[in-house]
This record gives C-alpha cells, sequence and structure tokens, in this order.
C-alpha cells in the first residue's frame, strides 16, 4: 500500500530534511526561555527546564511544506500545548493563539486556539530521540500537526493567547494562506479576479506584472504569452501550449507546469520555488538566475509524455544545487548529452 500523502506532495528522501526560511535564531545568551502571554489566567515565562518537567509526549508526526516537500513519522518530544495552557489558564476572550520566534524578522504565525489544540500542536526540542538542530529550530520549535509547516514556527519565545487574529509573517507579506490544511491544499490566497478578466487575459496573452495568483491555465493555448514580472504563484499550466512564453522575474512558486510545452521558454530570474515540470518538454527553455527550491521534475511515469531537456536547456549550477538530491540527479540524467562515441539518435 502506498502511503497516503496530501494532494500533490511529493516525499523527500529518507533522512533528508530541508530547511526553508530563516536559518538561525536572534543572538541570545542565558536560558532558553517561552513567554506565554495576552488572554491567559495567569501569564508566565518558563524556562526550558520548567517546560520538560511537565508531561511530555513523544508523538510521529508528519510534516507537509507548502513547496510541496513531505516528511512521515518524523518523531518528535516536547509537551503538548494543552497542558502548558493547563499550566496557565486560558480566559474566555482567548479565541487565537500566535506563536513568535526570537529570530531577526520576529517570524510569527497564528491558529484558531481550538483549532491548534484539537491538532495536537507541540512545543517540541527533540526529533528522532536527539536535540533539535539549531537550524530546525532548535532549542524549542512548535509543531502544528495537519498544517502545512509553516504553522510551525523554529525558535519558539512567545505564545500569545488573542480574542482577534494576528495574522503571521508570511500570511501577512506574501499571501500564504492562514487556514494552511494540506488535504484541502490551502497553500495561498486565491487571485481575486473574477473568471471573465482571467478569461479576457488568457486571450489576449498579456500577463505581464499582474497579480494572477492561482490563476487556470490547464491545457491553454498560450504561445508567446507575455508574463515578465507577473505573480503567478501557485498558477496551473498543466498541460498548456506556452512555447517562447516569456516569464522573466516572475513568481511562479508552487506553479504546475505538468506536460507543458515550455520550448524556449523564458524564466530568467523567476522565483520557482515548490515549481512542478514534471513531463513538461524544456528545450531550449532559460532558466537561470531562477529559485528552485522544491522544484520537481521527475514526474508520473504513467504520463505518456516524459520530461524533455536538451542541450538548449539553460540552468545553472546555483539553481541545481536548491534541488533535492533525488530531482538533481533526475534532471542530470535527462541533460546528459549523447555519447560523443555513438552516432546521433539509437535506431
Ligand atoms: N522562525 C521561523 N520559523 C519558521 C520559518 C522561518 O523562516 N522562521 N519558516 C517556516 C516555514 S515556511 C517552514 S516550511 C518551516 C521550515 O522548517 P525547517 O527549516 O526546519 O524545515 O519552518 C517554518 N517556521
Ligand atoms: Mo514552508
Amino acid at each position: 500500500m502506498s502511503t497516503p500523502l496530501p494532494p500533490n506532495q511529493q516525499l523527500v528522501k529518507s533522512g533528508h530534511w530541508p530547511y526553508v526560511g530563516e536559518r538561525e535564531p536572534a543572538p541570545h545568551s542565558g536560558e532558553w526561555t517561552l513567554e506565554v502571554l495576552g488572554w491567559a489566567a495567569a501569564p508566565r515565562v518558563f524556562t526550558l527546564t520548567q517546560l520538560q518537567e511537565l508531561p511530555q509526549v513523544r508523538r510521529a508526526i508528519d510534516i507537509h511544506c507548502v513547496t510541496r516537500w513531505s516528511m512521515l513519522d518524523r518523531v518528535f518530544t516536547g509537551v503538548l500545548l494543552s497542558e502548558l495552557l493547563a499550566v496557565v489558564g486560558v480566559a474566555p476572550n482567548a479565541r487565537f493563539v500566535s506563536f513568535g520566534a526570537h529570530s531577526l524578522r520576529q517570524h510569527a504565525t497564528s491558529l484558531f486556539l481550538a483549532e491548534a489544540l484539537e491538532l495536537g500542536t507541540l512545543l517540541a526540542w527533540e526529533v528522532d530521540d536527539q536535540p533539535l538542530p539549531r537550524d530546525h529550530g532548535g532549542p524549542l520549535r512548535s509543531i502544528v500537526p495537519g498544517r502545512y509547516f509553516y504553522k510551525s514556527i523554529k525558535w519558539l519565545r512567545r505564545i500569545e493567547l488573542l480574542e482577534r487574529n494576528r495574522l503571521g509573517f508570511w500570511e501577512a507579506t506574501a499571501g500564504y494562506h492562514d487556514h494552511a490544511d494540506p488535504w484541502r491544499e490551502e497553500r495561498y490566497v486565491a487571485s481575486d479576479v473574477d473568471r471573465r478578466l482571467a478569461r479576457q487575459l488568457i486571450e489576449s496573452r498579456d500577463f505581464t506584472g499582474r497579480d494572477l495568483r492561482g490563476i487556470d491555465c490547464r491545457d491553454r493555448q498560450l504561445e508567446g504569452l507575455a508574463a515578465h514580472g507577473a505573480l503567478l504563484r501557485n498558477a496551473d499550466f498543466a498541460g498548456a501550449e506556452l512555447p517562447r512564453a516569456d516569464f522573466r522575474g516572475a513568481n511562479l512558486s508552487n506553479a504546475r507546469f505538468a506536460g507543458a510545452d515550455l520550448r524556449q521558454a523564458n524564466f530568467a530570474g523567476a522565483d520557482l520555488e515548490g515549481a512542478d515540470f514534471s513531463n513538461a518538454d524544456l528545450r531550449g527553455a532559460d532558466l537561470r538566475g531562477c529559485s528552485f527550491f522544491g522544484a520537481s521534475f521527475c514526474g508520473n511515469a504513467a504520463d505518456s509524455r516524459q520530461l524533455l531537456v536538451d542541450r538548449a536547456t539553460q540552468i545553472d549550477d546555483d539553481s541545481l544545487h536548491q534541488l533535492t538530491p533525488g530531482q538533481r540527479s533526475f534532471l542530470q540524467k535527462c541533460r546528459t548529452p549523447p555519447d560523443p562515441g555513438t552516432r546521433g539518435e539509437s535506431s
């Protein structure tokens, strides 16, 4: 039986845990503390030692990142949010919970309190029975099972109980969906372009500089599309005809290009994090200077089309190194120029 994954997620190679976002906490000295404030009956500051004296749990949790990688059954040890809140007491006004990091950009995220509790939110200091590595949020991070991983905060320093929601860092600045349920693919807030405008834009083949997040262009004839600098996060171009399309500098994170014809398309400088190029035709495409974290190229073997790249396809080494080893070797295998010893194509 295959392991169930939320839609459009892929497993990372076993043992490989990617880093996403900030890589280190803000400078600090002394013992790590966690402050619980807001609508608590008795707000207080816990030291890590005090936290570790509360009842602990050890749980296998599946991680699903919005950039499409998943990791199953990592075992986290920590204290449940519910245990912590039992100590401080929740005031009746508290409806939301905000998690704040000790990091340079004051990274934060929030959830409905009732959902955070129901999902079994954990404040974790160990993974697979080892101290949580600093790059992954050690000494303390929150883990929210059943939500995209951006709801789990590294270097957790503050838990605030709120009456009204306060959007988190990604949710407020980058259109990340506030609910973030991977089973419903709540990745990004949908574009507010109505269907009629979307149809007109598709007909005109001019998306230049527009905000068209999540636009549905499946199987469309869009040869030579002008989309320079467009915001096309989560857009769906599966099966579309896009030869010579101009996507320079566009934001295409999590866009889908499965099976698309992208011959000689220009992606120079585009954000392609989490983009899906499985079975696409990338012959002659320019992919230089792109951000590629979480992008995928190897797709569904059952699809009769296959990924096509050739020597005219341009990708720089920096970008290649943002791919997982599996994706990278797949791509390099596809690009291998014909052996100079053999003549032309094999018959
Ligand atoms: N403090 C902090 N927490 C954060 C982030 C961040 O940039 N800073 N990124 C979020 C995102 S988008 C993801 S996918 C996960 C990544 O955690 P990892 O680097 O341990 O894989 O942390 C989340 N929590
Ligand atoms: Mo993420």
